[in-house]
């Protein structure tokens, strides 16, 4: 059986819309205002996904009493890009791979300067999600989309490294698939579909 409600450990109301459409038939809530997520000092996308969820749920259990002690499912997400040819950078810095405050363009920019004319372009994009049920097991989920890195930014669509990246069996950059078409293949939808699996195969509070 599945879980009707799933907090998010983000503030990101997009990203819970986007899982709560990937992950049907679960209602995906943005964790409360008052709540905080813990810096990202891991050293893997599971490991970041972790850390955020067992921070979330925490705060819950701190929070039992105003919460008539319900304890929530609660799942985060890490994701990013990993390039063979960069040993797997940009991986868990995605984000903030050209600085700090580094915008889509400045990263996408950064990574094909890196990349330079190397023939080896292979690329993927991987999400991992962690959720932790009420009674405090945890779930797993990896998605993976393998592809290759293009030479130069195609496509309007997405975001982050989309426009350079082509999935395996397109010609297509991401940027240039439609959004029904990335929410197929996508990392994070696949992730989702894992995790849905396990969910049912499993029992759930
Ligand atoms: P949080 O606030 O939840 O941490 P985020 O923007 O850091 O969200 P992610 O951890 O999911 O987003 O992803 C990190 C970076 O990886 C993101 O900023 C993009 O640069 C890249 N990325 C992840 N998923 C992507 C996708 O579907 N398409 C393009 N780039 C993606």
């Amino acid at each position: 059986m599945i879980p009707k409600f799933i907090t998010l450990a983000s503030a990101n109301a997009n990203k819970a819309r986007e899982f709560g459409s990937l992950l049907a038939g679960i209602r995906v809530e943005p964790m409360p205002e008052s709540f905080n997520l813990p810096e990202e000092t891991g050293s893997s996308f599971y490991e970041n996904a972790r850390l955020k969820a067992l921070a979330v749920r925490n705060q819950y259990i701190s929070h039992a009493s105003v919460l008539d002690g319900h304890i929530p499912w609660v799942m985060a997400d890490d994701s990013g890009i990993e390039v063979a040819a960069l040993a797997g950078a940009p991986g868990i810095f995605s984000a903030r791979y050209a600085g700090e405050n580094a915008t889509d363009v400045d990263n996408v920019n950064k990574l094909l300067a890196e990349l330079g004319e190397d023939t080896n372009r292979q690329a993927r994009f991987v999400c991992e999600i962690v959720a932790v049920s009420p009674g405090g097991e945890e779930l797993r989920s990896t998605g993976i989309l393998e592809g290759r890195i293009a030479r130069e930014p195609h496509g309007e669509f997405g975001f982050g490294y989309d426009p350079i990246f082509i999935p395996e069996g397109y010609e297509l950059t991401v940027s240039e698939l439609s959004a029904d078409e990335k929410n197929r293949i996508s990392h994070r939808a696949r992730a989702s579909f894992g995790l849905l699996e396990q969910l049912r195969g499993g029992k759930s509070s």
